[in-house]
């Protein structure tokens, strides 16, 4: 019989053993050399952050930009750090990173804070990194339309199997008209008007790179007024290209719903904001296409119970993460025991959308810290109930939760 403080003290144990697969980051394996972002300068220069500096900094916005990444790095620190105490979920991560890797940021001491980080290599990093957030395997996010990225799959490198690809298609879902130029300049005989040559080109397309990059899945962000069915180009080429090519390579498409790009573009890539998007949508697409798989996140708070109830009724729709504006303590515990409630543990509790490598310990460790607290409550109604839960059952649990539920759904 389990007394409050040995169930406490297993699921604790369990969740901090279990290694994560992260499904979604915008981390790179580090053969892309630059692209993987890490140390304190890009700690603190991250989006995230830049949106709560420009709270308190006073310069244009076109002076802090034009400013390296370190003195963009310094702004931050000072008025995040040093003049106010960093109390938002975003700064105690940067602190959460310090702590785990021993560095001492007592001092208050930016360039002392530098040093700790020039003894690591990227490749070191990364596996110490992956170590102490015990991840065993993250979900980049790779794109055709970005030239520096393409540039390295041109050039060809020896894949690290710790990370895995996605194939991310924004511009050619929400961007046709200038996409299409391009699928053509790269070979694909594709026209400004869709019809049936130019979805089969751009299935051809996305089987190529889904081939090239061996991706998992095939990732979009969609606005909150994203519709389907819909006349545009998104929903015809969701329709026509994306649901074939799915089926043919069994790939999942996985839908991000809800940012509003560019509310404030003064701040650039912070400058996002986001709304409640249309969960019917999710459903119609679901029902439509029984044979293809789904993976769906929503931005909005407002969706979160919606979204649950859609995975109820559609065994193809895997629902994940909190993502972004989601991934706060307080947020992620009231959408992880709703999606507990409505959904046992058939989701995907969480990604960490990582764009800094340091990140992974400070989202992880606080997702581990909440996803504790809410599975130990559950597991006591059932042990209330005389259903005292094994540590095998539970490790299946935390296993399906951070990631390897995903996997099977992926594969079966
Ligand atoms: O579209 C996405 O994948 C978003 O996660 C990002 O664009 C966003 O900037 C982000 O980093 C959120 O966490
Ligand atoms: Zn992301």
């Amino acid at each position: 019989m389990h007394t409050p403080e040995t169930l406490r003290a297993l699921v604790r144990d369990v969740i901090e053993r279990t290694p994560v697969y992260d499904m979604h980051t915008h981390l790179y394996d580090p053969a892309f050399g630059e692209l993987l972002l890490w140390g304190i300068d890009d700690l603190l220069t991250y989006h995230y952050l830049i949106a709560e500096g420009f709270r308190w900094l006073e310069m244009p916005a076109e002076k802090f930009w034009a400013l390296p990444k370190s003195g963009q790095a310094e702004l931050i620190w000072n008025a995040l750090f040093l003049e106010h105490s960093p109390l938002s979920e975003a700064c105690r991560g940067v602190l959460t990173v310090l702590h785990a890797l021993e560095i001492d940021a007592r001092p208050r001491d930016l360039p002392a804070l530098r040093q700790h980080f020039k003894k690591w290599t990227a490749a070191g990093f990364t596996t110490r990194v992956m170590e102490k957030a015990n991840v065993r395997q993250v979900c980049m996010t790779n794109s055709p339309f970005d030239a520096t990225e393409r540039a390295v799959w041109d050039r060809g490198f020896n894949r690290d199997p710790r990370f895995r690809a996605a194939l991310r298609i924004d511009p050619l879902l929400l961007d046709w008209e200038n996409s299409a130029p391009l699928l053509r300049a790269w070979g694909y005989d594709v026209s400004p008007e869709l019809n049936p040559r130019t979805f089969d080109e751009v299935r051809r397309f996305l089987a190529d790179w889904t081939r090239r990059i061996d991706a998992q899945y095939c990732m979009v962000s969609l606005p909150p007024d994203w519709s389907f069915p819909a006349d545009g180009a998104t929903a015809q080429l969701i329709e026509h290209a994306i649901m074939p090519h799915g089926r043919e390579h069994g790939q999942a498409f996985a839908m991000m719903i809800g940012v509003r790009r560019g509310v404030n573009p003064q701040l650039r890539m912070a400058g996002d904001s986001l709304g409640p998007g249309e969960v019917e949508s999710v459903e119609r697409l679901c029902a439509a296409f029984p044979g293809n798989k789904f993976l769906c996140t929503m931005l909005a708070r407002e969706n979160q119970h919606a979204l649950c109830v859609a995975a109820r009724k559609f065994r193809n729709l895997h629902i994940f993460g909190c993502w972004w504006f989601l991934n706060t303590p307080s947020l992620i515990e009231e959408i992880t025991r709703m999606r507990l409630e409505l959904l046992g543990v058939s989701f995907t509790a969480q990604h960490s959308d990582a764009r800094v490598l340091d990140q992974l310990i400070y989202k992880w460790a606080h997702t581990r810290e909440v996803l504790t607290r809410v599975l130990v409550e559950k597991y006591a109604t059932l042990a209330a109930a005389s259903w005292e839960p094994g540590r095998a059952e539970i490790e299946g649990d935390v296993h399906d939760l951070l990631g390897g539920g995903l996997e099977k759904f992926l594969t079966h």
